[in-house]
């Protein structure tokens, strides 16, 4: 529910996007959708620059995890990449609360939450491929679009580039939690076919607000889930589908990396300890909801 003032911009701004809105969220019709793509936009698999892959496996083998388990993890930055998003995020302006519009800098967090009286969990940069050249760097890797390409069977797009921080919270609401997309299950309604990579540049562990998925969950449904009016589930109704042992928790030093079909069940969680910086690139095969400005170069 507290999405809906952003699925109803979304709306306004695209209105082809209401056949997917109603139709995206059936395993189905996005079965379907996808193969039809795939033929109409056949592909040439584009051979990975040396480093450029930031895994010790080829990017077919990358995609093939994802294929089977819905995630795939052991991805790393370099190190002076880290160091430098990370001097960029801490020095420019991040934009929170129900409508994004929010401004702090995370020094200023806690004085910007009594000066608005409201939860700010997170703060996004804006636009971080514009204003970040490491960003704009890493959108570019061929490793990763190749990964993109091999798994959503047809020329990759950018569709969003975020880059976040999540703050520790007393007591938030389920609104705060589910517009912070924080220990709230949902799956992700942004195109036909998508793909997400995700970068901590923070040291994440169990108190740091690790990412959680589902695995297995973005091919398999139960008949129950196949046409739900609203994307989320409580842990109750994901672990009776799936099973405990399928949540799958990242944690781990600043810089480590994972991907993932956000079609698949995940959440992020409620930092109880220090702050956690995220950078998320997503790529998809259509236009239909498109966030950001085609990548330059
Ligand atoms: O913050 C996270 O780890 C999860 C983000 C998320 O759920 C999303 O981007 O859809």
């Amino acid at each position: 529910m507290a999405r809906l003032p952003r699925l109803w911009q979304d709306l306004r701004a695209h209105p082809a996007w209401l056949v997917f809105f109603v139709l995206g969220r059936c395993p189905m019709a996005r079965r379907g959708v996808q193969g039809l793509i795939a033929i109409a936009r056949r592909r040439q698999v584009a051979a990975p620059g040396p480093g450029e892959a930031l895994a010790p496996w080829d990017s077919a083998t990358v995609a093939a995890a994802v294929k089977a388990e819905g995630i795939a993890t052991g991805l790393r930055l370099p190190p002076d990449m880290v160091t430098r998003i990370r001097a960029y995020a801490e020095t420019n302006t991040c934009y929170g609360g129900r409508h994004w519009t929010t401004p702090f800098t995370i020094d200023g967090h806690a004085e910007a939450e009594r000066q608005h009286g409201c939860k700010l969990l997170v703060g996004s940069l804006r636009d971080p491929m514009q204003n970040c050249p490491e960003v704009a760097e890493l959108v570019r890797n061929r490793w990763l679009q190749d990964i993109a390409a091999r798994y959503l069977g047809a020329e990759p797009r950018v569709i969003d580039v975020r880059l976040w921080w999540s703050f520790p919270s007393q007591a938030p609401s389920r609104t705060d939690l589910s517009l912070a997309a924080q220990d709230s299950f949902h799956f992700d309604l942004a195109d036909w076919h998508q793909m997400k990579f995700f970068f901590y540049l923070t040291d994440v562990d169990e108190r740091g607000g690790p990412h959680l998925y589902v695995r297995g969950s973005h091919a398999h449904r139960p008949f129950a889930h196949h046409f739900p009016l609203f994307s989320a589930k409580t842990d109750r109704q994901i672990i009776g589908a799936y099973g405990r042992k399928a949540v799958q928790m990242i944690t781990g030093p600043a810089g480590t990396g994972f991907v993932e079909d956000p079609f698949g069940y995940h959440t992020g969680t409620l930092v109880t300890e220090g702050r956690r910086l995220v950078l998320e690139i997503s790529f998809g095969i259509t236009d239909v909801v498109r966030h950001v400005r085609p990548a330059s170069g």
